[in-house]
């Protein structure tokens, strides 16, 4: 296997597109020849992480898992794709310091609220901003905080480029 194993880590608000990046590399580097692998949190809180929920500690949590078992697959040579909210930059931080500095390289998706609350491709926005669920919208004030995501959206938002995302 002549690749350099690495991590590529995607975070972002719900309904970024992280997955949707994820899944487009991933198809690209396989036909250049390369092996990656995805670790995307939602498929993954079905298994490895079921038994934590959205709480800041279980997403502190959750974010550790990930970031070592990308390690591992960094160290088999694989490039690994992990995507996840992480809204956290300290836990992003900690799965950086596993690795060597150049193995590890952050992508932001900074796609306005308001675009990822249009897309809402699995209507959590809905519940959130219904009460049905919690956590998700108080993710928003920590992006906000680390200034990740502008506090609004300025342009007003065409039914075209809507559909684009
Ligand atoms: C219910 C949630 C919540 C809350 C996030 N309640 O956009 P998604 O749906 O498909 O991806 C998210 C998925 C996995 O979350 P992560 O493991 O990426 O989060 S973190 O890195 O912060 O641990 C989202 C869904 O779970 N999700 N927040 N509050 N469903």
């Amino acid at each position: 296997l002549n690749q350099k194993g690495c991590v590529v880590w995607i975070t972002g608000l719900s309904g970024s597109g992280k997955s949707t990046l994820a899944f487009s590399v991933n198809k690209e580097l396989y036909s250049r020849g390369k092996l990656s692998y995805i670790l995307d949190g939602d498929n993954l809180r079905h298994g490895l992480n079921k038994n934590l929920g959205f709480s800041a500690e279980d997403r502190t949590e959750n974010i550790r898992r990930v970031g070592e078992v990308a390690k591992l697959f960094a160290d088999a040579g694989l490039i690994c794709i992990a995507s996840l909210i992480s809204p956290y930059r300290k836990d992003r931080d900690a799965c950086r310091a596993m690795l060597p500095d150049s193995n590890f390289i952050e992508v932001f998706m900074n796609m306005p609220l308001e675009l990822c609350e249009a897309r809402d491709p699995k209507g959590l926005y809905k519940l959130a901003r219904a009460g049905k669920i919690k956590g998700l919208l108080s993710i928003f004030s920590f992006c906000y905080y680390e200034k990740l995501i502008p506090r609004t959206c300025k342009k007003k938002i065409s039914a075209t480029t809507r559909n684009k995302y």
